[in-house]
């Protein structure tokens, strides 16, 4: 096991687009136990392969706060989304900004799971917004980029004082 570094906002490798994973292997199910690792020590909800470096379309998500409901994804696809909602958003990749993103109310999902099985999934909820947030990643989008110019040019001046403050 393993804890993996989290890239950092504007990390030019935030906006790689995630290529598909044609084979769950051995090296693909390390991966997700070095994630979730990852996830449950930062401490988050989910976590995109996208943050640890690794430019593959896998994502994990646990919402639960029991921390015992992990739902991995393996190249996830929304087949139906619905509905709008507003929610506070984080990001592990944006630390200490939070700030209210428009997105799908409900989504439906297929994708594989650690034995390349693949499944479907109704979300809605912290869970559709998570699964969204986390689908972006792939995309190589982070949800600052949803936000005015002006919201977005305070989060990046907040983002270097905090930067000049841990050095
Ligand atoms: O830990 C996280 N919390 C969160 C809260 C609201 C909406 C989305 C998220 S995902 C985030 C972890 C993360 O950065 N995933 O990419
Ligand atoms: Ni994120």
């Amino acid at each position: 096991m393993a804890l993996l570094p989290i890239l950092r906002y504007p990390d030019p490798r935030l906006h790689k687009v995630a290529a598909k994973i044609t084979q769950v292997d051995d090296n693909i199910r390390k991966l997700i136990k070095d994630m979730t690792e990852t996830m449950y020590a930062a401490p988050g909800v989910g976590l995109a392969a996208t943050q640890v470096n690794v430019h593959k379309r896998l994502i994990i998500v646990d919402i639960a706060e029991t921390r015992d409901q992990l739902k991995v994804l393996i190249n996830p696809e929304i087949l139906d989304a619905s509905g709008e909602a507003d929610c506070e958003e984080g990001c592990l990749s944006v630390p200490g900004i939070y700030e209210k993103v428009r997105r799908a109310e409900r989504i439906k999902v297929s994708a594989q799971d650690q034995d390349g099985k693949l499944f479907k999934l109704d979300a809605e909820g912290l869970l559709a917004v998570c699964i969204q947030h986390e689908m972006d990643h792939l995309e190589g989008r982070v949800f600052v980029e949803y936000l005015s110019r002006l919201k977005q040019q305070r989060i990046m001046a907040r983002l270097r004082k905090q930067e000049r403050a841990a050095m």
